[in-house]
């Protein structure tokens, strides 16, 4: 994989971000996800690379952009053979959200990013649009907690890990019925919740940073942002585990209720899922011998900043992690609409 792509995704997610950070607070989270679409499509497609989205905004015939199977970069151009080294060129499959937390986004709260992850041909489980349980935790705890476990036993392990208290371990969960029990247990273990409104792909990564103070993600999200973290966690060492979830019953959102238990199985098996109850390891989600994810905060985040807009520019954060280089990238870019002025940077 061209080594450029690492810096190159930076403006992919910055610009998904911007667009998408002008309608922060507009209680139109559609738009808010629709700007971020276009502005992450029009950046991607400047670069010279051929990509495939696998996981994206949904098939054709519902997404007109960033579809599953849509052909992205320069050199997937109709003519690209005469301007694209197309035998030298690694072909790359992407997987992105262009605006995780669009709800995030359209109510002004914090943690809503534009983030993606890259890997060689192949090398990203095409996670079929379903929820899944996870399970995230810091390096020290790889391997060592598990998510077939009870969350009681998850924090002791996790403390023994961490050298700390379980008093002292904080657990993020997202605020839905059906997490209720979930997130007694964990009280009752004498841990303490962090509840969020959305946006789990920022709280699963934020446990491979030490600092954060988030110790784990458990409790059940969206199975494709699922890979993009995994994909992320994978190159942090961080601990990362999902298990796809098709029992309407364990959801129950209004649109669940349309579902059928065997349904979703049928649904599963002719995506060629033939195990539904598989548990997968990040590096099954994310197994790709390179991996690239890049992230850029929309609204202010626990890992990074949200967009700040001055007079005549922005302001920007995001996190590129690179497998290849073994570096967690955080970098901080003033970008001028117009002509420069004089930049007061703090
Ligand atoms: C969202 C979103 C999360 O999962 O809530 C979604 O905020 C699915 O859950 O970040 P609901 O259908 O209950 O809202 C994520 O997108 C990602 O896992």
């Amino acid at each position: 994989m061209e080594n450029t792509l690492g810096l190159e995704i930076i403006e992919v997610v910055e610009q998904a971000a911007i667009a998408s950070s002008r309608w922060m607070g507009k209680g139109d989270k559609n738009t808010a996800d629709q700007v971020a679409v276009e502005a992450m499509r029009e950046r991607m497609n400047k670069i010279y690379m051929r990509g495939r989205i696998v996981i994206g905004e949904g098939e054709r015939d519902e997404a007109p952009m960033l579809y599953i199977g849509e052909e992205v970069g320069i050199c997937t151009q109709p003519d690209a053979s005469s301007f694209c080294k197309l035998d030298e060129l690694v072909e790359i499959d992407i997987a992105v959200d262009p605006c995780e937390g669009t709800n995030l986004v359209a109510y002004g709260q914090n943690g809503a990013m534009a983030v993606l992850a890259i890997a060689e041909k192949g090398g990203l489980f095409a996670a079929p649009d379903f929820y899944m349980k996870k399970l995230a935790a810091p390096a020290p705890a790889r391997g060592k907690v598990d998510i077939r476990n009870s969350a009681t036993e998850n924090l002791k392990i996790l403390a023994e890990c961490l050298d700390r208290a379980i008093d002292e371990l904080v657990v993020v969960v997202m605020k839905r019925d059906r997490h209720t029990d979930l997130i007694k247990e964990i009280r009752d273990a004498g841990a303490r919740v962090q509840l969020i409104s959305d946006g789990d792909v920022s709280a699963a990564i934020s446990c491979a940073f030490a600092g954060t103070n988030i110790h784990a993600l458990m409790g059940i999200g969206a199975a494709p942002e699922g890979v993009i973290s995994a994909a992320a966690m994978r190159c942090l060492g961080g601990h990362f585990q999902g298990q796809l979830i098709y029992d309407p019953a364990d959801v129950k959102t209004p649109e669940s209720e349309k579902w059928t238990r065997e349904g979703n199985i049928e649904r599963l098996n002719s995506m060629g899922i033939m195990e539904p109850d598989r548990i997968y390891d990040a590096d099954e989600l994310a197994s790709g011998k390179t991996l690239l994810f890049a992230a850029c905060g929309i609204t202010p985040g626990t890992l990074m900043e949200g967009v700040r807009f001055f007079s005549g520019g922005a302001r920007t954060e995001s996190l590129v992690i690179s497998s290849q280089s073994k570096t967690a990238r955080f970098v901080d870019t003033v970008h001028m609409f117009n002509e420069p002025k004089q930049l007061q940077l703090r």
